[in-house]
């Protein structure tokens, strides 16, 4: 399951949407073996150094709650991406990430709950669950979007192993603290490590997932790997990367980004065009690849699903 990363893969050297479109034929196809030994062949000739940095994920499940919007090309979901552990230039990640080791990897799990508190090692963690396609919009408080063809598994799959207390209210993450390997951690561009919470009921919504891959190989570092949570109707910033660390707490956590500008951003952080950033507009977007605005929907577009665990709250005052 796990990657040994190769440092440095050109964006130019991949053309994933290729490889991706044979492996959604040979999944959808399912005519069996003389097909996938034929794209299995034609993967491992021409996308050798692909497959050396990335594993392929296989029997990938297709989500029914995928959008069916076009995703962004594999060079725009690996390169145009914020992870200040690397730096604050959009191209930083994929430029500096390499530089973090990620095997082996596990998993602090601890707070109230049932079980006792254990560091899980990565496999441990993921084997239970079955990993599946699932297509979604990623909006970010910048204003730009994009759509990723993400691969995991129900966050809330993973929380009800560790049977939560009535006293466990919220989920906190931590994101791996350690500068040697992630150059931005030497400055103060946020505090160290990175920290995300949901309320129990959000993480537990079916919406919100693990990711573990996107165009049906494991993550690039970049993105998060080997582990990072997706949460669809909120802005980017929950979704936070390279996880070690959940933990069941009684009191709301602090999230990284409320912490650094408090009045900006909010422990919340649902997508609402409705309520402004106090510095520029959140009525549209930019999805990248593309040239107009577009305008954005309540809830990143899944506010049938997620409205409901609102009911009640001014969105203006929770932001
Ligand atoms: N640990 C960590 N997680 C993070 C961030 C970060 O800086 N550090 N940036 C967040 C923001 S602002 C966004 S928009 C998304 C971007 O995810 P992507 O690079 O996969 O598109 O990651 C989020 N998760
Ligand atoms: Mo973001």
């Amino acid at each position: 399951m796990l990657i040994r990363q190769a440092p440095d893969i050109r964006s130019s050297e991949i053309t994933p949407e290729r490889l991706y479109r044979n492996r959604r034929q040979f999944i959808q196809g399912a005519s069996g073996v003389v097909a996938g030994a034929l794209v299995g062949g034609a993967m491992l000739g021409r996308y050798g150094g692909l497959l050396r940095a990335q594993e392929s994920i296989d029997n990938l499940k297709q989500s029914p709650l995928s959008t069916d919007e076009e995703p962004n090309s594999y060079e725009d979901i690996t390169t145009y991406n914020n992870f200040y552990e690397f730096g604050l230039d959009k191209g930083d990640p994929a430029r500096y990430s390499h530089e973090m080791s990620i095997d082996p990897w596990s998993v602090r799990v601890e707070g109230e709950m049932n079980k006792p508190a254990a560091d899980v090692a990565l496999d441990d963690l993921l084997r239970p669950h079955t990993l599946e396609e699932r297509i979604y919009r990623l909006r970010c408080v910048e204003a730009w979007s994009m759509v990723v063809p993400w691969v995991g598994f129900p966050l809330g799959d993973l929380i009800k192993r560790f049977e939560p207390t009535s006293k466990a209210k919220f989920v906190k993450f931590e994101t791996l603290h350690r500068p040697s390997e992630m150059r931005g951690q030497r400055g103060r561009s946020l505090e160290w490590p990175y920290v995300e919470g949901l309320r129990m009921d959000e993480a537990m919504h079916p919406l919100a997932i693990l990711a573990v891959g996107m165009y049906g190989k494991t993550l690039l570092n970049q993105q998060g790997a080997p582990l990072r949570l997706v949460v669809p109707w909120k802005y980017g910033f929950k979704s936070i990367k390279s996880i070690v660390k959940m933990e069941f707490v009684e009191e709301q956590p602090r999230n990284s980004w409320n912490v650094a500008i408090p009045n900006e951003y909010g422990f919340y952080s649902n997508v609402n065009p409705e309520v402004d950033h106090p510095r520029w507009s959140q009525a549209s977007e930019r999805r990248i690849g593309s040239f107009f605005r577009m305008r954005t929907a309540m809830f990143n577009g899944y506010a049938d699903q997620v409205a409901g665990l609102y009911d009640g709250m001014d969105l203006a005052q929770n932001y």
